[in-house]
């Protein structure tokens, strides 16, 4: 797929995901969020991606939201289709991702732009910037997962307020809520997420998907996440990485996973 909303880099295991609207401060048309969910695909089946960081061109935004002036006029059938086919074709494709996703948060990161970054295992964010959903200002609300990840991130009393009151809370608020894993100046943001990167990098990527799958599954409604933790543990033993993992233990060196 040829992108034209999207930019993508691929160094030392990471692969960067950069939306590329800046005029648009990286609103996610229907286009830019194919060419996403395109690129994530992509990203997870290449053996050489070990990571992915998504983040937004230009120093002002990383996603300022769905793009308004695309569903503006939209009917009520519409609207929910929009909303159904971006969570599942972008939101929740990212959110169980078997590669970890870290988002760099690099400006405005607003409706469908902070829940692109809630879908993200990891936010690590500019000090910057701002983050909010604003949808109840346009008659509307989140649509993109974020009703049910800022309650679980945040709180439901916090949430609510947000979404309620519309407005934005700074990267420092963010820290303070656990909606940032770090926070950071915006001249080493990429530093620090690659830095972040490298870390889970070094460990075994079946491990890591296995425990991605684990997380998630508490969430779930109507699964177990304590069973499928017991699940998850179980196959690990059954991967080449827990026996380099626990073989280079012993020998006293450095494991090298191969993500078998
Ligand atoms: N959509 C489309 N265009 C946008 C968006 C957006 N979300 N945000 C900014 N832009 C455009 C502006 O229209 C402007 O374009 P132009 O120059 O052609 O007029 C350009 O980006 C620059 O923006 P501003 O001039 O407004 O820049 P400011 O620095 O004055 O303001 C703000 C920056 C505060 C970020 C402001 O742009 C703003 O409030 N943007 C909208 C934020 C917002 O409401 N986001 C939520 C959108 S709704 C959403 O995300 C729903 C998600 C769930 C959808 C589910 C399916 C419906």
């Amino acid at each position: 797929m040829l992108f034209e909303n999207i930019l993508t880099e691929r160094k030392d295991g990471i692969l960067t995901i950069t939306i590329n609207r800046p005029k648009q401060l990286n609103a996610l048309n229907a286009a830019t969020i194919a060419e996403l969910s395109h690129a994530f695909k992509a990203g997870e089946a290449h053996a050489e991606v070990r990571a992915i960081i998504v983040t937004g061109a230009g120093d002002k935004a990383f996603v300022a939201g769905a793009d308004i002036k695309e569903f503006a006029a939209f009917s009520v059938e519409e609207g929910s289709k929009l909303s159904s086919d971006g969570q599942h074709t972008l939101f929740d494709l990212v959110e169980k991702l078997h590669t970890p996703v870290i988002a760099a948060v690099n400006g405005f990161a607003l409706g469908g732009g902070l829940e692109l970054a809630m879908a993200s295992h990891i936010r690590v964010v500019a000090e910057q910037a701002k983050m909010g959903l604003p949808e109840v200002s346009l008659g509307v609300i989140p649509g993109y997962g974020g009703t049910q990840r800022l309650a679980r991130l945040v709180g439901k009393g916090k949430a609510f307020e947000m979404i309620m009151t519309a407005g934005m809370i700074s990267a420092a608020d963010a820290y303070h809520w656990g909606l940032a894993n770090h926070i950071t100046t915006a001249g080493e943001l990429m530093g620090m997420a690659q830095k972040t990167a490298s870390k889970i990098i070094k460990n075994s990527p079946t491990a890591i998907s296995s425990a991605i799958r684990a997380v998630n599954a508490g969430y779930e409604e109507g699964v177990n996440g304590y069973e499928k933790e017991i699940e998850e543990f179980g196959i690990c033993f059954g991967t080449a990485d827990f026996k380099e993992g626990t073989t280079a233990f012993m020998e006293k060196r450095k494991p090298e996973f191969t993500g078998n």
